[in-house]
């Protein structure tokens, strides 16, 4: 095997995210499926405290949020490419895009039209990890009604960026994009077909969506969460790259706190073992999964020394 552990669970559109860079990839990968609601205890045993999913895990380090994961899988296993070289740019502009204005409304969207397929603890955990109020069924049913035109005003876009026959958002090349782009649409009907007549106009989106389901997830075992953890235990970090730090880092060796930029804002505490323009990572002793490193991307995530 490849020592690839994902930790993610079905319904989770970012770990399709990368379950789909998996099978562009042809990549093989242990499958350990986490709660979708807190308390989560194995995962955060690994990850000093992240919570969301997916996690990528490779004996004793972490890669937290998908930016970074599927950065570690492109220095890992370089070809074939997520990142050509002339299109990163633009694929991460509208990766941003399609993770912010237009995933927002399709999860509203779909989740107001879904909600009575959905446990009623989906909703309340949402609302505790956003420190919101639970929202009542009438206020998710509104949500979905404001949120449905600003979906249909978005999706043409995509159907634009395919409109010259490209097969790929940024041309000949996949890349992030295409993924961003893939699991915000996925989300509109993987929990049920009640949405997919909003596919019906867009017939380049459509063709371009079965391009994307035809890379698969690779080839996944199963593997459960205390056979992760022993694996993090029996292992070592791998050294840290050569850091480049920026003049308002913390010095490398500084305990440091690091939390997610928007929500589920849980410190990880730890000491700072790598910065680059990249990545932060930070160093946790001593827990039930032994001497672990976590991963962050830097955009989306806030470092500050430890109070
Ligand atoms: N920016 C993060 C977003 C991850 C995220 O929000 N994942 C959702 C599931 S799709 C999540 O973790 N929700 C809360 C939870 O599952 O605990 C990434 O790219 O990985």
């Amino acid at each position: 095997m490849s020592g690839l552990i994902l930790h993610h669970y079905d319904f989770s559109n970012y770990s399709e995210k990368v379950r789909v860079a998996l099978g562009y990839k042809s990549l093989e990968w242990s499958s350990v499926i986490v709660p979708p609601v807190a308390p989560k205890p194995d995962l955060t045993a690994l990850t000093g405290g992240y919570r969301r999913a997916p996690v990528l895990q490779i004996g004793a380090d972490l890669y937290c949020d998908t930016r970074l994961i599927l950065r570690e899988l492109e220095r890992r296993y370089p070809q074939p490419s997520l990142f050509p070289s002339g299109q990163t740019g633009i694929a991460n502009a509208v990766a941003a895009w399609a993770e912010g204005p237009l995933f927002r409304s399709v999860m509203l969207y779909a989740w107001g039209t879904n909600h009575d397929l959905m446990p009623q603890e989906l909703f309340e955990d949402r609302a505790r990890m956003r420190g919101l109020p639970v929202p009542s069924v009438k206020s998710v049913e509104r949500a979905a009604a404001r949120s449905a035109p600003l979906v249909r005003t978005q999706m043409p876009f995509i159907e634009d960026m395919l409109a010259d026959g490209r097969r790929w958002i940024c041309g000949t090349n996949v890349t992030v994009a295409d993924l961003a782009v893939f699991h915000a649409m996925w989300f509109l009907t993987d929990r049920s077909p009640r949405l997919s007549h909003e596919f019906d106009r867009f017939e380049r989106l459509r063709e371009w969506m079965l391009r994307m389901k035809g890379f698969g997830h690779g080839r996944s075992q199963t593997m459960t969460a205390g056979a992760a953890i022993e694996i993090a235990r029996a292992s070592s970090p791998s050294a840290p790259r050569a850091s480049v730090l920026q003049p308002e880092d913390p010095e490398l060796g500084s305990l440091v706190e690091v939390r997610a930029a928007d929500y589920a804002r849980d410190a990880i505490a730890g000491t700072l073992v790598l910065v680059d323009d990249d990545e932060l990572a930070v160093s946790l002793r001593g827990g039930r999964a032994g001497d672990i490193v976590a991963h962050f991307p830097r955009i989306g995530f806030e470092l500050r020394e430890s109070p």
